[in-house]
């Protein structure tokens, strides 16, 4: 069952595994529409996961800094709806983390390959923080790395396997966190990768 590993903060081992095939089928549907890319850092440096959105928002990233935006910047069409499948999981999983009537309306699809990793950070893009975020991790298992709400806080470890979700929210919503070096690997479902989810209200 869940397990709450920081204050307001929950992981559910293995959550979404049946629902895995189903869920995968309908974002690769959305990367169709909107194609994985490498964001640039402000500091123009390509981030080493590629990503897209799903949501009345997507999260980009360029020169100009990070932020949310209707549009896909590459194709300047509205990014896909968030599945639905997704959307209706992502709210009894908020609900049953304590955070009930979560509706997010984004979704930030990253995919990870071997070597890519995301550097310790803080989820502040957001207009109302205290909205819970729900991340689910499919395919290849990764290191997830969380301090407090310094970078330079104790860190601690928590592997992450494919089903996998997480809840944060509360007095852990804006701890620190990032993802190790991906390792070699190849998953039935997503081949030698990792696909994360992550549902925000914007
Ligand atoms: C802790 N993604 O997209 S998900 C991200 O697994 C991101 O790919 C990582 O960090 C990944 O921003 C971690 C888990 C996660 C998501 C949001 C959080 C942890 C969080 C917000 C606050 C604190
Ligand atoms: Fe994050």
């Amino acid at each position: 069952g869940p397990i709450e590993f920081a204050p307001g903060a929950w992981l559910l081992p293995n959550h979404a595994s049946e629902q895995a095939a189903d869920i995968l089928a309908a974002i690769r549907e959305c990367v169709r529409q909107a194609p994985l890319r490498h964001f640039m850092t402000p500091g123009n440096k390509p981030m080493s996961v590629l990503s897209s959105n799903c949501g009345d928002f997507g999260w980009v990233s360029d020169s100009k800094g990070y932020r949310y935006q209707a549009t896909d910047p590459k194709s300047d069409k509205p990014w896909p709806d968030i599945p639905s499948i997704l959307l209706n999981d992502a709210t009894q999983v908020a609900e049953q983390a304590g955070y009930p009537e979560f509706l997010p309306n984004a979704c930030l699809i990253n995919v990870y390959k071997p070597g890519a990793k995301m550097g310790l950070h803080q989820d502040r893009d957001e207009s109302d923080l205290n909205e819970p975020v729900v991340s689910y991790s499919f395919g290849l298992p990764a290191r997830f790395i969380w301090a407090g709400q310094t970078r330079t806080g104790t860190k601690q470890r928590l592997p992450l396997n494919h089903g996998d979700v997480l809840v944060w929210g509360g007095p852990s919503r804006l701890n620190y966190h990032g993802i190790d070096k991906l390792v070699e690997g190849t998953h039935p479902l997503t081949q030698q990768t990792r696909v994360n989810l992550t549902l925000r209200k914007a």
